[in-house]
């Protein structure tokens, strides 16, 4: 899978290997050739800009792993910032939060894989999350072929099958009204070699008619970005979901995968890899540059580099804990830092029984706040908390969107904390071995 842009990509940043540090200048000479590489894989011109931007700035502020070589470092920029790039949340939608029977639309332009993505979605939902009995609905009735196809991979893959109409309309309200007990309905459509009024006005009232709980725009990875181009005339008439890339086995560069999000402004949902069934999988950023980036070792290696900064910074917390030093700044950082680790509910539960008591003060869902809050105060408030008087917790309240009892709340929070903590350090000494959770 996008082999050339892969093999680019790490000859750019091989260039590094031997360098000692990592200057400006040989962020400035990287960067230009990654967007070089970015550029030759047909990704959307804005968007290798403002990669290679947010690369530059993240590079140059870059001092914190010391353990990493520049070559690494610069490997660890590209990943974040791409991996950022891509992301979205959630990674997929939560399909049982419909009504079943769940109904699925699929469009796009011809050949672009619709009719083979239809039975891979129903095996994928089918397999992956517990949808019992799908039935495809064949939409596209103008080439008897395209009927025949859809009916031979339900027959292969055990679906129900409903299209034996002339007209889309009426496949459509046989499957919507038919008593049978379906709970996926995927609707294949009538894809045009070029998009034209006929073929968005006959989706619009297919649109109407079913009103689909998703629609997906499947998209032929191998026309590269040009084929995004499609995506907001789609999006007029059958407000879309997410985006299908299909045959990224193929030789195709990557720009589409890269610019998808940010050219249509709907996130590439599933990949599509081969034409039987089964190759289909939910699109993740991370495994998705990761393996762009192809280098196993160095990425564990920037994994282990960031645990243990991790850990170094927990160390410098717990330090200032017991010190007494704690002010609202750490408490915002270490929050940060939990949320990272999986939550503080996680943590609180490998903790002795002792810091239970906290399990009210560190719900995960107050974090949220908690941050809103402490962002609201200036830099001296969060230094010296203790000068937050009356007028000041209300105006913070207001700056946070949150009540001054919420305010409130967090100061006592934060105060009983830190006195629990000049307690811990005596408590640390008895009980050796004790790890604190900041
Ligand atoms: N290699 C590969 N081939 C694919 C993939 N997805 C679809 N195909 C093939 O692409 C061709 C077109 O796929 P269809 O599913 O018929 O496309 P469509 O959008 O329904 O086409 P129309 O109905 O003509 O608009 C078929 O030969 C598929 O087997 C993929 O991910 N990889
Ligand atoms: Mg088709």
């Amino acid at each position: 899978m996008f082999e050339q842009l892969a093999s680019n990509l790490r000859k750019a940043l091989s260039n590094l290997s031997g360098k000692g540090r990592l200057t400006p200048e040989i962020i400035d000479t990287t960067l230009r050739d990654i967007r070089r590489v970015l550029l030759s894989a047909d990704v959307n011109y804005k968007v290798a800009s403002a990669l290679v931007k947010e690369m530059s700035e993240a590079a140059k502020d870059e001092k914190v792993l010391r353990t990493l070589t520049p070559e690494q470092t610069m490997i660890k920029v590209v990943r974040d910032v791409l991996t950022g790039f891509l992301s979205h949340t959630p990674l997929e939608p939560d399909y049982h939060s419909f009504q079943k029977p769940l109904k699925i639309m699929l469009v796009g332009l011809q050949g672009s894989g619709k009719t083979t993505t239809a039975a891979k979605i129903a095996s994928y939902l089918k397999t992956e999350k517990s949808f019992k009995n799908p039935a495809l609905v064949a939409c596209d009735t103008v080439r008897p072929a395209a009927v025949q196809q859809l009916k031979t991979l339900a027959e292969e893959n055990g679906f129900a099958f409903v299209g034996g109409k002339e007209s889309p309309f009426e496949n459509a309200r046989e499957a919507l009204n038919s008593g049978q007990e379906f709970d996926l309905l995927v609707f294949d459509t009538q894809g045009r070699l070029h998009i034209d009024d006929e073929m968005l006005e006959e989706l619009k009232k297919l649109y109407g008619l079913i009103q689909p709980n998703l629609v997906f725009l499947v998209i032929d990875s191998m026309y590269g970005q040009e084929a995004l181009n499609v995506a907001q005339r789609f999006n007029e008439e059958t407000p879309l979901d997410g985006i299908i890339l299909t045959k990224l086995d193929g030789d195709a560069k990557g720009g589409a995968a890269i610019s998808a999000k940010f050219v249509t402004g709907v996130p590439v949902i599933y990949v599509s890899i081969g034409e039987k069934v089964g190759d289909f999988d939910l699109f993740e950023p991370e495994r998705y540059v990761s393996r762009i980036l192809g280098m196993g070792d160095v990425l564990a290696l920037i994994k282990k580099a960031e645990k243990e900064l991790d850990a170094e910074k927990a160390q410098e917390a717990q330090k200032k804990l017991l010190e007494g030093k704690f002010d609202l700044n750490d408490y915002l950082e270490q929050l940060r830092e939990v949320k990272k680790l999986g939550g503080l509910q996680f943590i609180l539960d490998q903790m002795p029984s002792e810091f239970k008591k906290f399990a009210g003060v560190v719900d995960d869902n107050i974090l949220k706040r908690t941050e809103a809050i402490i962002l609201s105060m200036t830099p001296e408030e969060r230094a010296h908390p203790e000068i937050i008087n009356g007028s000041r917790r209300e105006r913070i309240a207001k700056g946070s969107g949150t009540t001054l009892q919420d305010v409130n709340q967090l100061l006592k929070s934060f105060y009983e904390m830190k006195k629990f903590f000049k307690k811990a350090k005596k408590l640390k000494k008895r009980r050796f071995g004790l790890k604190l959770p900041f």
